[in-house]
């Protein structure tokens, strides 16, 4: 049966690196960056915050799902997380003495509206809250981009009609939640995300389980059809915002909007194999296209997908595809979440009904038993460079659009106890190959990347993986929620020093 491995859970931590884990083969070059590249750093407010009920904050979907019993998240929520909420000021300053020109955070859709719905009372603790943070960022020179939607939809609306699940009345709620943070916030932010990763939310929230507001085969709900018209509901609800903003604020507010698209690169798990070979194109159409053609292109899904899904795949209505038409050219950057390589091969046996994967499967090793890369604190993330260019090419060739890196990073091992998590050499070798990367995409195959976003400003709730995995550049002893800068930290400040060339 298709496969996705371990992402988010508890067992996935790689304790120590395994003895017959190859060492990094290679030696970071240290190349140039344009002299306008950004570097910033990015979190989401689920993660970070805490604060799950203060100053009127409704509950969302992680709240709940954070809470279930037996527990679905290592036994841990996010109650207080990081405490950024009543820290704000302090993490701004610690992000500022590391020279970011951006930082990318959510914001908590029911910390703006409780209940999340169009007739719903707004809640002006939570306006307050991120008037401060955007003026504090703006104060210290760190540009704010903002992302409207990073997995914690308000408990309400998921009560009253499932989310996602009834596009029309999500569609509608979302767009007055957008034109809310649009006429509040958007004199100051020049760069808004929609949806951060809508693969994810579709698949790993409703059909995975793995994340909320959890449903899988195991609770009873359609894995058939749910995650494809939770895919749908995205795709049309970010248009309709995009063009909201392009109608009524863009003007005025000189800003741009678009959608932040997660993805891992594929090879072929036996290059000889004209099937594996396919199977790999067919992965990223699954996996990337599903969401960029019609967002970004204004087009239909993919035909392999309409192909290979038949009636599981919702269809766009004339008057839908006018707007995705309309909505598609107001994109003006990629948004790019990028972690790993994985290699596909393609399966033989009939697919099981929910297959989501156009009957493939990811493994780490291919035909010959080569891994695709050393290995990080987390299984599934292994560190593979040169998929990073290649992905970040293969991106460009389809959309041509100027790329953000908004996601990149990793957890090394050993790392709760600070005083071995500071000498974080695993995570400045994976930064040094993956900035290598978007330096040769850049002078060498001629992509256009014009910023990136180390994941994460901080260590942080790591969703149904709890607080295992660290990819903070920032250490948090969750104790004290005492930060220590990690060494990987003052690597990339350097290195934006050093490597961003003024021609
Ligand atoms: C992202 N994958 O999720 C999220 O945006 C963050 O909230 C999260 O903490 C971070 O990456 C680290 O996991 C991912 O399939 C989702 O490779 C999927 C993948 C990677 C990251």
């Amino acid at each position: 049966m298709a496969r996705e491995a371990g992402m988010f859970s508890a067992s996935d931590i790689v304790e120590a690196f395994e003895p017959e884990t190859p060492a990094f083969d290679r030696e970071v070059e240290r190349l140039p960056l344009p002299s306008g590249f950004q570097w910033g750093t990015a979190t989401a407010a689920y993660q970070i915050e805490g604060g799950a009920s203060q100053d009127g904050k409704g509950p969302s979907i992680w709240d709940t799902f954070s809470h279930l019993s037996p527990s679905r998240t290592n036994g841990q929520n996010a109650d207080v997380a990081c405490d950024h909420y009543n820290r704000t000021i302090a993490d701004i300053t610690l992000m500022a003495s590391l020279r970011v020109d951006v930082y990318r955070f959510s914001i908590a859709w029911s910390r703006i509206i409780p209940l999340g719905g169009r007739n719903d009372p707004i809640n002006e603790h939570g306006i307050a809250f991120y008037n401060n943070l955007i003026d504090e960022l703006l104060a210290h020179n760190i540009a704010p981009v903002v992302t409207l939607y990073h997995w914690d939809a308000p408990q309400a609306i998921y009560d009253r009609y499932g989310a996602f699940l009834n596009t029309e009345e999500f569609q509608a709620d979302f767009a007055n939640y957008a034109h809310i943070c649009f006429s509040r916030f958007g004199n100051r932010v020049r760069r808004w995300v929609t949806f951060n990763e809508p693969y994810i939310i579709s698949i790993f929230a409703h059909l995975n389980g793995t994340l909320a507001p959890g449903h899988c085969r195991d609770v009873g709900t359609d894995t058939k059809t749910e995650p494809w018209i939770v895919g749908h509901t995205i795709i049309l609800s970010h248009a309709t915002v995009a063009l909201m903003y392009a109608d009524e604020f863009r003007e005025s507010q000189n800003g741009e909007i678009s959608i932040v698209l997660n993805g891992h690169y594929y090879e072929p798990y036996d290059r000889s194999s004209s099937q594996d070979r396919d199977a790999a194109e067919r992965r990223l159409l699954f996996y990337i296209a599903w969401f960029g053609d019609p967002v970004l292109l204004g087009q239909d899904y993919p035909a392999a997908m309409r192909a290979y899904l038949g009636e599981r795949l919702p269809t766009f209505t004339a008057k839908q595809h006018e707007l995705l038409q309309r909505a598609a050219s107001i994109n003006t950057y990629y948004g790019m979440n990028h972690y790993s390589t994985k290699f596909v091969r393609a399966l033989s046996d009939p697919p099981a009904e929910d297959d989501w994967t156009g009957n493939t499967e990811e493994l780490s090793i291919n035909s010959e038993g080569k891994e695709i890369g050393p290995v990080s604190g987390v299984g599934w993330l292994r560190v593979a460079p040169e998929g990073f260019r290649k992905l970040l090419n293969w991106i460009w060739k389809r959309y041509r659009l100027p790329i953000t890196v908004t996601e990149n990073g990793c957890p090394c091992s050993g790392e709760e106890d600070v005083s071995t998590a500071v000498d974080d050499t695993f995570r400045q070798h994976y930064f040094g190959l993956y900035l290598d990367s978007v330096s040769r995409a850049i002078y060498e195959d001629g992509v256009t990347v014009d910023g990136y976003y180390a994941w994460s400003l901080m260590d942080n709730y790591e969703w149904s993986a709890g607080y295992g995995p660290r990819f903070g550049i920032i250490h948090v002893d969750f104790e004290t929620l005492e930060r220590t800068i990690k060494d990987s930290a003052y690597y990339l400040r350097d290195t934006f020093i050093d490597r961003r060339r003024s021609s």
